[in-house]
């Protein structure tokens, strides 16, 4: 830390973490956002002792025995002055620094790894994009950045880290997000630090930091198969989305390929990016936003997929960069037992053609 010399910082942050008064600093995140909190605990007891020393000190030297007849002072600007601006000063260097934290927890890095994890009454699942599932636990690699997008399946939940200094809502039907890079391999606490019923205290697990081989390792033995575009796709066609958007010449639907990141343009005239959150609206709320150049003729999806399913089916759509991975789902399809008969034709067509265009 920059402020206090590092030696005496560490001393002080193992000998808390040691009689269990502090949580060790196991993020990059976490000594920024102690040293901050650390300020803010000097200020208070600095402020807290003038007055204790003020009050008392006064209260002897003022007292009835030595000043029979009281004095009457009318003010001092100089002194009012002074008790205004060195709080407001001490404050607002806490708001800014506050601030600049804020920031840098809440913005994660462009090339962040994102984790899906759902809430849930009483359990936290975690979906790495390999299809990999855990729940009560979290697998990290060290020294990378993670970016978690939480939801939560029923009531609001916090999804809470304290050796990582990361907290943050799970709430039910909006995506929220949050990242951290763990420094250390370790085991490390995981809670729910809201209370969400009578099994909150439950709902508790660990997050493992590994070495990046370690982890790579862990990822290969804890595949469930399939990834989560892969079980997106899966969905995707038995849940006939590629009846509309099939990017054939005659689709109802517009080409999802590249959608993610896109902008669109809304028959209200809005433009608005695709983004996960987006993703999910427009499956579960499609009326809510049209796009323009297309007919509101998108069923609603509310209630018949799970979250996990959405997730599976917003990973699919990310990562879907050409249109002939779409066409392959409807040859797929029909192929399927019960499926719409013969097989569709499965041109190739060049990557962002079939585009919804602007
Ligand atoms: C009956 C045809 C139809 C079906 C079935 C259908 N969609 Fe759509 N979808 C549309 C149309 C038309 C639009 C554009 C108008 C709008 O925004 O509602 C659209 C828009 C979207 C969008 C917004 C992106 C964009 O480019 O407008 C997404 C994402 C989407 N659909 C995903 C799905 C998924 C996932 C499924 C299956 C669970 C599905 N759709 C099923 C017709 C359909
Ligand atoms: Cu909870």
């Amino acid at each position: 830390m920059p402020q206090i010399s590092p030696v005496l910082w560490q001393f002080l942050v193992k000998w808390l973490t040691n009689f269990a008064l502090f949580p060790p600093e196991a993020s990059r995140i976490a000594p920024q956002l102690d040293a901050l909190y650390f300020f803010i605990v000097l200020v208070s007891l600095i402020g807290l002792t003038i007055v204790i020393l003020l009050v008392t000190s006064f209260s002897i030297l003022y007292s009835k025995k030595r000043h029979p007849v009281p004095v009457q002072i009318e003010g001092s600007t100089l002194l009012e002055a002074t008790w205004t601006i060195v709080p407001l000063g001490l404050f607002l260097v806490m708001f800014v620094w506050g601030a600049l934290i804020y920031f840098r927890v809440f913005t994660p890095p462009a090339n962040a790894m994102n984790i899906y994890v759902v809430g849930k009454q009483w359990m936290w699942k975690a979906e790495h994009p390999g299809g990999q599932h855990e729940i009560n636990s979290l697998h990290v690699p060290a020294g990378r950045a993670i970016q978690l997008t939480l939801i939560s399946q029923d009531v609001f939940h916090s999804f809470s880290i304290p050796a990582f200094r990361v907290k943050r809502e799970a709430i039910p039907g909006r995506y929220t997000t949050v990242w951290f890079e763990a420094t250390t391999p370790g085991t490390y606490h995981l809670f729910c630090s809201q209370y969400c019923g009578t099994e909150h205290s439950h709902m508790i697990g660990d997050v493992v930091v590994m070495s990046p081989e370690d982890y790579k390792t862990w990822l290969a033995s804890s595949t469930s198969g399939a990834s989560l575009a892969q079980n997106g796709e899966r969905l995707f066609a038995s849940m006939s989305c590629n009846a509309c958007h099939n990017a054939r010449p005659d689709a109802r639907g517009p080409s999802l390929a590249n959608v993610y990141g896109a902008k669109l343009t809304l028959t209200s005239g809005q433009t608005v990016t695709v983004d996960e959150a987006y993703l999910r609206q427009a499956i579960l709320n499609p009326s809510q936003n049209i796009t323009q150049g297309y007919a509101p003729i998108m069923p609603t999806y509310q209630g018949q997929i799970s979250e996990e399913g959405l997730i599976a089916l917003i990973e699919y759509i990310k990562n879907l960069n050409s249109d002939y991975r779409v066409q392959q789902t409807t040859t797929t399809t029909t192929l399927l037992p019960g499926g719409a008969g013969k097989a569709a034709p499965a041109k190739q067509e060049p990557a962002g053609q079939g585009m919804v265009q602007q």
